[in-house]
């Protein structure tokens, strides 16, 4: 019967309408996305009983004609009480229960990453360090497109890239230089807050090659609109070749923690000429 009902369904449909092309994005979305669908199942499910027994209530208890005054007032309904007390308990701890069993599956950390790779975030770009290979690349701000006539177009050749390679395990550590991002690949389906003088990690199998929007989704000041970035997941041979690329333009070496521009921090100083006592 189920199966009948759900070949029906549209992709769109059989995801509950979150953004993506399918369950296999990354190894960790079809977990997301089943949490998602079965919480909804339940919850109408529960909510289409409750209405029910509303409208139900309301019709058969209505005020007939020549009736006056109030209905019998009963109450102290053990049993109701009790329902009305076990089923949502059962039900906030379910939620809860495959929650934090889905949200554990995710943070687990790789022993051993396939491909470790260093993401900063600043205002109002971003930085990746591919430390496996000891190449970088440094992004700036996207600029908006000037050949086009839609408000707030962006130029796609000024994004920010970041390379993974399809079906390895990839480990992103996420660090800010400045005040908290957030990274956030929409259709991975998850983000993760990048906060200054510590790291967050964030671990996960790209199953899917593709072209990937990212943008920051905690509010980091004047143009965090524009701190966006696209996720390029390619094959082994595009991502050395893009390595390479990288290389080959001289971005040796990594971009380490010297680029922060964080003055708050214990152990950083206001650079020369900039502090206030000094003007
Ligand atoms: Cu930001």
């Amino acid at each position: 019967m189920l199966t009948v009902v759900l070949a029906g369904c549209t992709e769109q449909q059989l995801q509950g309408w979150l953004p993506g092309d399918g369950p296999d994005t990354t190894n960790h979305t079809s977990g997301i996305i089943g949490l998602w669908v079965n919480s909804w199942i339940v919850l109408l499910g529960v909510g289409a009983i409750t209405w029910g027994l509303t409208i139900w209530a309301v019709i058969v208890y209505r005020r007939r004609k020549g009736q006056t005054g109030l209905p019998v007032q009963l109450r102290y309904n053990m049993p109701i009480e009790t329902f009305f007390t076990v089923v949502p308990l059962i039900l906030v701890l379910g939620f809860f229960a495959f929650t934090a069993q889905e949200q554990a599956k995710i943070e687990t950390r790789a022993d051993d990453p396939d491909v470790t790779i260093e993401v900063n975030g600043k205002r109002w770009a971003w930085d990746f360090n591919y430390l496996d290979e000891n190449v970088h690349f440094q992004g700036v701000q996207v600029a908006p497109d000037k050949n086009s006539d839609v408000q707030g177009a962006i130029d796609e050749s000024t994004y920010p890239v970041l390379y993974l390679p399809v079906g390895r395990e990839v480990e992103l550590q996420l660090k800010s230089r400045d005040v908290i991002h957030s990274f956030w690949v929409i259709e991975f389906l998850y983000k993760k807050d990048m906060i200054p003088g510590k790291t967050t990690y964030m671990t996960f199998v790209p199953e899917r090659i593709g072209e990937y929007e990212g943008k920051c989704a905690e509010l980091c000041g004047e143009y965090h609109s524009l701190m966006l970035f696209k996720v390029k997941v390619v094959s082994q041979a595009d991502y050395d070749a893009y390595i390479q690329s990288l290389r080959d333009a001289g971005n040796e070496g990594i971009v380490g923690d010297e680029y922060d521009t964080n003055t708050n921090l214990p152990g950083t100083k206001v650079p020369a000429g900039e502090s206030d006592e000094e003007k």
